[in-house]
């Protein structure tokens, strides 16, 4: 089923060039780009992105590193896009991720990972209204 999903190519691959490599993975691998903005995240932005985390303690060193520098924000749209953005993301934590997907190959972080991908179908919906309007 054709669906849309919300990334975030984080600050910290801004900040080391990774833009096109990843980018590159999600195009390669068959989702089609149908949004995009380079910004700097506000907190009141990162407070609604991230509502499932805000009460925990990881949220405010998290926030501060999303605000550190440019994001970029993305749709991507192609069959399955939200479980295949996250497939190809890899864990959470780049040190565990495997090999071969973005977080395994470029990230030795929980934090700095390179990039978001929504959850689920109404994440994807709720992400992409904050992000895009
Ligand atoms: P994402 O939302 O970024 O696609 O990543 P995810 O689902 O794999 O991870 P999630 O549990 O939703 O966490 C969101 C982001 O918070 C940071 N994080 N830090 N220090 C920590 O324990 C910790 N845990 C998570 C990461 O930047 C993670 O991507
Ligand atoms: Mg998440």
């Amino acid at each position: 089923m054709t669906e849309r999903t919300l990334v975030l190519i984080k600050p910290d691959a801004v900040r080391r060039g990774l833009i096109g490599e990843i980018l590159s993975r999600y195009e390669r691998k068959g989702l089609t780009a149908v949004s995009a903005e380079l910004r700097t995240a506000t907190a009141e932005v990162l407070d609604q992105h991230y509502a499932e985390h805000v009460e925990k303690g990881f949220y405010p060193e998290l926030r501060e590193f999303m605000m550190t520098g440019p994001l970029l924000a993305l749709v991507l749209e192609g069959d399955s896009a939200i479980p295949v953005v996250r497939a190809l993301n890899g864990a959470t934590d780049g040190r565990k991720a495997e090999p071969g997907t973005i977080r395994g190959d470029w990230s030795l972080s929980n934090q700095a990972n390179l990039v978001h991908g929504s959850d689920s179908a109404e994440s994807a919906v709720r992400e992409i209204a904050i992000w895009f309007g």
